[in-house]
């Protein structure tokens, strides 16, 4: 099924000029660029995102560092990118993604690697469409 995900590349990742890099992947897949966006998000913005990991102790330090300066927000589209980006994004936590994948081979072993992890994927159809509606409030 053609589906659409929300992609943020993080201010690590962008910070560390790894836009260029994860974009190319995303296409080599064979997935499409519907919409793309470079914004320093606001807390309000990332409260809302990060809804379901409020009152978690690494969520505080997590709308910290998304709001520490630009991140692309990417929405991409094609047959189940949803789970497909997730794949190509790896495991949460980089020491432990496998490597291929972006968080795997770009992610860091110092400072706080895993919430440092370059990118968000949704998690569900359901997350995609709240999640596009936060970043993209026009995108129908
Ligand atoms: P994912 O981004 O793989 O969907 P998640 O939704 O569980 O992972 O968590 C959202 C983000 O929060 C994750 O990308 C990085 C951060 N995070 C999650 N667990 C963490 C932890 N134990 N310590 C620090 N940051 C964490
Ligand atoms: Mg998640």
């Amino acid at each position: 099924m053609t589906e659409r995900s929300l992609v943020l590349i993080k201010p690590d990742g962008f910070a560390r000029g790894l836009t260029g890099a994860v974009l190319e992947r995303i296409e080599r897949k064979g997935y499409r660029l519907a919409a793309l966006s470079v914004l320093t998000p606001t807390r309000e913005m990332l409260a809302e995102h990060y809804a379901e990991h409020d009152g978690k102790p690494f969520y505080e330090p997590l709308v910290a560092f998304m709001s520490s300066g630009p991140v692309t927000a990417v929405v991409i589209e094609g047959e189940q990118c949803i789970a497909g980006f997730r794949s190509l994004a790896g495991a949460t936590d980089p020491t432990k993604a496998a490597p291929g994948s972006i968080r795997g081979d770009f992610g860091r072993d110092w400072g706080n690697p895993v919430q440092e992890n370059i990118v968000h994927g949704s998690d569900s159809p359901q997350s995609a469409a709240r999640e596009i509606a936060i970043w993209f409030p026009g995108l129908g």
